[in-house]
């Protein structure tokens, strides 16, 4: 019996493990949503496309799996665009399916509807895998070098754009579970070999472990041990060892202290990590004098402007256990310096007063959320310093939008989550600015009764850009806007909402929050929490 391609491409979606879509429907997409009540297919409405992206990207930062989104061509594909950029350099998998206009016009300029240049074009530069389907055979082959992208090597997003004839032409192609590819590269003996030698001859190994060793955890802490090396995480990889273990140093690789230790240190292994600007936040490059092994699934970051002595073209776990079974059990740096205890107090010395004053607001989300809780964070201040002092005892607890540095991801990501993983705690904690970028999803988080915290540090300013403006001696201009009332307006969306002035409100709300189905929204005014701050100091 023949189908529409649009309803073979969600029956294929359905059969290939993607259950979950996450879109606005228009008039050029009508044809996916034909078969779409037959398949085992959640579909979650969101209020803007770019949402669709990025609660894909928490869904998939959440579960490990891959969801999709369907948006409309032109602007509904160009309001994903801003989403796929983050998720595309936080190594976050997840599936685009654009419709296009008609094929007899592609590339004409007739001024159709929704027209653009070159779709294509775009999501070349933008995509890992960007294909357009001419056939329901293209769909299919497409598809499954699209999903193969996904779940194969450095995940990244993919697209898949199919003109709408396409979609509403029939076909008698039947929906089948593709071949699995195989999901790790297995490293080759020769690197591993010389790794081991020159761990072992090190005096002063260092660990740097990114998002990509966090499948690696018990593998990463044997090696940590038997080394008794340092580690050092970014924030992708925070969590990786418990917060109080002797050799964590944490997320603290923007931190002067940690940065003189790792100048110091003879051997780095570098693992999972692209030890790009966003890691480091002092300049493009650590100044790392040491040996570098690196440890990478992708053979590009292994010859970047950090090339390694021995590089290491494999998955993190699988590295990491051959080369922890191939070196000597010693007592060496790490024990000399009693641990990583003095480089993490002298960070903890260097905060003023409105660190502390944030530290003393993430401590208490720390503290109401239990041990598998997790956060979704904004581009704002507090975040910034959550990347380091929010304390993890588990990788994937601190999900923050690192590389392409999204304003707005924090609240449609943290609805991803929720929906992926509707047991797991999750909260997300934006500035006053970037919350307004996607608040209109918290409709989303009422219509789908997703119980989500919402925690807004309010400085009623674009506060990092005006900080750097003031250091810059430039006069601030156009750092301060007008907020709304932002609990009368997560009220009129249907939201719960408080405002508290010190920490401990802020720990019982969001207690009473997560007990709540549906959003909270919670806010502090940063004024508050430094006056508290203050207080509890004095005392
Ligand atoms: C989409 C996007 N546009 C602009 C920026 C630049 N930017 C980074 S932080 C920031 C200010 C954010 O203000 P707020 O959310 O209130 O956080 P705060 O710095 O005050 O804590 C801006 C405009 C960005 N990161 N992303
Ligand atoms: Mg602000």
């Amino acid at each position: 019996m023949s189908i529409t391609v649009g309803t073979y491409l969600v029956e294929l979606l359905a059969a290939n493990d993607i259950d979950c879509v996450f879109g606005i429907p228009g008039v050029h997409t009508l044809e996916l949503y034909r078969g779409l009540a037959a398949v085992k297919l959640r579909h979650v409405l969101v209020r803007h496309e770019q949402a669709a992206g990025f609660a894909a990207d928490g869904y998939a930062r959440i579960s490990g799996r891959a969801a999709a989104a369907f948006v409309i061509s032109g602007p509904g594909f160009t309001n994903i665009l801003t989403a796929v950029g983050q998720a595309y350099s936080d190594s976050v998998p997840l599936l685009v399916i654009a419709s296009m206009p008609v094929r007899p016009s592609l590339g004409k300029h007739w001024g159709v509807l929704h027209e653009m240049k070159s779709q294509q074009t775009v999501a070349s530069g933008i995509f890992g895998v960007a294909r357009t389907a001419a056939s329901a055979e293209d769909v299919r082959d497409h598809l499954r070098a699209c999903l193969a992208s996904l779940r194969v090597g450095r995940p990244r997003p993919a697209y898949l754009g199919i003109p709408l004839d396409l979609l509403a032409k029939s076909t008698d192609l039947v929906a089948t579970r593709f071949p699995q590819a195989p999901s790790g590269v297995d490293s080759a003996a020769a690197p591993i070999d010389a790794a081991i030698r020159l761990l072992d001859g090190a005096r002063r190994p260092l660990i740097v472990a990114g998002g990509g060793a966090r499948g690696a955890r018990l593998e990463l802490r044997a090696l940590v041990e038997k080394l008794d090396a340092l580690l050092v995480t970014t924030a992708a990889g925070k969590g990786l060892l418990p917060e109080q273990h002797g050799a964590n140093l944490g997320a603290s690789l923007p931190y002067a202290p940690t940065q003189a230790l790792a100048a110091s240190a003879d051997v780095i292994v570098a693992v999972g990590t692209e030890l790009s600007e966003t890691d480091v936040y002092s300049g493009l490059r650590l100044p790392l004098t040491g040996r570098l092994i690196r440890i990478d699934i992708d053979a590009t970051k292994l010859c970047d402007h950090y090339a390694a002595e021995v590089p290491i073209w494999g998955d993190a776990r699988s590295s990491l256990a051959a080369i922890g079974r191939g070196v000597s059990q010693r007592v060496g740096w790490r024990t000399a310096l009693g641990g990583a205890a003095s480089t993490r107090e002298a960070i903890r010395d260097s905060f003023g007063a409105m660190a502390r004053a944030q530290w003393g607001a993430l401590r208490a989300i720390r503290s109401a959320l239990p041990a598998d809780g997790v956060v979704f964070s904004d581009m704002t201040q507090i975040a910034y310093l959550g990347n380091y002092a929010y304390a993890t005892d588990a990788p994937g607890c601190w999900m923050h939008p690192s590389g392409y540095g999204t304003l707005g991801f924090a609240l449609p990501a943290a609805i991803g989550a929720k929906i992926a993983a509707p047991a797991r705690p999750v909260l997300a904690l934006a500035g006053d600015y970037g919350l307004q970028f996607t608040i209109n999803e918290l409709i989303t988080a009422v219509e789908q009764g997703v119980t989500l915290p919402i925690v807004v540090w309010n400085n009623a300013a674009l506060g990092q850009i005006r900080d750097d403006m003031l250091a810059a001696r430039i006069p601030p201009i156009g750092v301060v806007g007008r907020n709304p009332d932002f609990i009368a307006l997560a009220q009129a969306y249907g939201a719960a909402a408080s405002r508290v002035h010190e920490p401990e409100a802020l720990e019982s709300a969001i207690r009473g929050a997560l007990k709540y189905a549906g959003p909270t929204l919670i806010e502090i005014r940063e004024t508050d929490f430094l006056t508290a701050s203050t207080l509890g100091s004095s005392t």
